[in-house]
């Protein structure tokens, strides 16, 4: 009997154990939640952002450096603006910043296809909003569209006015606009996102495929808070001249944003220049600055991180991906210097 007795408890006991294992393992984290080690998304971890004299900070007021990937023109690659994409570069990348790049001009851009390209867009914001990271809304224009780009903006400081993750490039390249012609636009602009949206980062470009920053430092947008000002580069044809021109912005209390960057030619093509890239990321580091790495795509030029083989949904191995690809996802995961 005494014997009967302890077997009942034993067994009550593992049932007990069992159960409780079972309900351990339910509150685990799925793997597509963890985007860092304390188990953290970025937005949690930082929240609101904010901008003080040239820094980016959380909510908490300390500094904050995003790092991240831009998606190449919408209407070239839409294939790879899906939620699975973007949870591969927060899960798989470390990035904590992703860029949604809309065409404007081109065939299935913004002006003759506005509803598929809304839809490409808000298919990375509301991923990147799942996957607890920050996104760039990019109007990705080398003209000077008024009109469009406020009515643009506008719908999308009404969807997501409430989301932290939110950041606005409403040009990505002037080409031969003045600073004069670029401020006024941006003022435009800013007038209508801030009337909606008062606080969401709002990132401005300048003059010459956003090289002249020298130009806003001396004349800068006034009046409103959370600007930063875009410095794009690349580093086999962008040397020392353009981190000077960046020193002398930050010198002056201009807030930087790299929201476009990468280490061949300005053409997209040509050989990595690993030294200058190197100097560009040591350069970004010491200041502080944010950085998002060009493209993600899959053309046969060097800054198309794919190959055409590669899936459109991510999971990537390094077979699917070109030597921009890996040195982009190696220097995020700290793997080369
Ligand atoms: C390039 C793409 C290329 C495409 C071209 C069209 O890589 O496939 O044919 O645009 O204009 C930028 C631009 C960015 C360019 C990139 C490389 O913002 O759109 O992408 N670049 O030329 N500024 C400097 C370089």
């Amino acid at each position: 009997m005494q014997k009967m007795k302890a077997h009942v408890l034993n067994l009550a006991f593992c049932l007990f154990f069992l159960l409780f294992q079972c309900s351990e393992v339910k509150q685990e984290k799925t793997e597509d939640e963890i985007t860092d080690f304390t188990g953290k998304t970025a937005v949690e971890k930082h929240g609101k952002l904010s901008v003080d004299g040239t820094f980016l900070l959380n909510e908490r007021g300390e500094k904050v450096v995003l790092k991240g990937v831009s998606f190449g023109w919408h209407n070239w690659w839409p294939r790879f603006y899906n939620e699975k994409a973007v949870g591969t570069f927060v899960n798989d990348w470390e990035c904590t910043v992703v860029r949604a790049a809309m065409g404007i001009d081109p065939d299935r851009g913004y002006i003759r296809d506005p509803q598929f390209s809304t839809e490409c867009v808000t298919r990375v914001v509301d991923a990147a909003i799942k996957h607890g990271v920050y996104v760039i809304i990019d109007w990705h224009s080398h003209t000077v569209r008024t009109p469009e780009a406020v009515g643009f903006f506008r719908e999308m400081a009404q969807r997501y006015k409430d989301y932290p993750n939110v950041i606005y490039e409403i040009f990505n390249e002037p080409e031969r606009n003045s600073w004069e012609d670029v401020k006024a636009y941006s003022e435009e602009v800013i007038k209508t996102i801030r009337g909606i949206d008062r606080s969401n980062i709002i990132l401005v470009g300048s003059p010459h495929w956003d090289q002249d920053v020298h130009l806003a430092a001396d004349n800068p947008v006034s009046g409103y808070d959370n600007i930063m000002y875009t410095l794009h580069f690349y580093a086999a044809t962008h040397h020392q001249f353009l981190r000077d021109r960046g020193d002398y912005a930050l010198s002056k209390g201009l807030p930087l944003f790299v929201s476009e960057c990468a280490g061949m030619e300005a053409t997209g093509d040509g050989p990595i220049n690993y030294d200058e890239w190197r100097k560009w990321v040591d350069w970004m580091a010491e200041n502080s600055i944010s950085w998002v790495a060009w493209s993600v795509s899959d053309k046969d030029e060097t800054c198309s991180m794919m190959l055409p083989s590669a899936s459109s949904e991510g999971n990537w191995s390094d077979n699917d991906l070109k030597e921009w690809g890996t040195t982009v996802r190696d220097t995020f995961l700290n793997l080369i210097n």
